[in-house]
């Protein structure tokens, strides 16, 4: 065995190890996925298909997370600026947790009950459009990502998952 196979060999056993240590395996078509850690928190932000509040909150329910609960400023500009990073624009919608579902005009997290207290919605948000509009998601308004209110049930848009640790999950392929 040549010292570079030596090392590959090496290195996928400490990958094999690290793995089995999850707890987890993917079965079949599935393959791991992990949280992305954006300042301190994980996030997992898938970008194929669209769809309403409700199903994105279902979604993340299933990989042991929520939809994002963004309580501070820095929070949200560091994921304002991975989204720009990653080259989302104006038509790229991201559902997160907050919604007024339960009282017009008072928002709270679904995540965890609380109110929101912080919010950075853009220019003329929240307008509860046509008395809607129920769910708080981010755009690109102002050179930043931003919240808006929105039709939880017909509005498709992406979203964004929080786990409350580095997570590692199985996603169909
Ligand atoms: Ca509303
Ligand atoms: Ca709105």
């Amino acid at each position: 065995m040549t010292t570079s196979r030596l090392i590959l060999f090496v290195v996928l056993f400490y990958i094999f190890i690290d793995s089995s240590k999850s707890g987890e395996t993917c079965m079949g078509s599935e393959r791991y996925s992990s949280f992305l850690k954006i300042d301190n928190n994980y996030y997992y932000i898938p970008h194929d298909n669209k769809i309403n509040w409700f199903g994105a909150r279902d979604t993340c329910r299933r990989l042991g997370a929520d939809l994002a609960t963004i309580t501070t400023n820095d929070q949200l500009n560091a994921i304002s600026s991975y989204l720009l990073s990653k080259g989302y624009g104006e038509n790229d919608w991201f559902w997160i947790a907050g919604n007024d579902l339960a009282q017009e005009g008072n928002f709270s997290w679904v995540s965890n009950g609380e109110k929101m207290t912080f919010a950075n919605w853009s220019q003329g948000q929240p307008d509860n459009n046509g008395g809607i509009e129920d769910c708080v998601h981010l755009w690109l308004r102002e050179g930043q990502f931003k919240m808006n209110d929105w039709q939880c049930r017909n509005g498709k848009a992406y979203y964004i998952c929080q786990a409350p640790e580095p997570k590692m999950v199985c996603l169909w392929v």
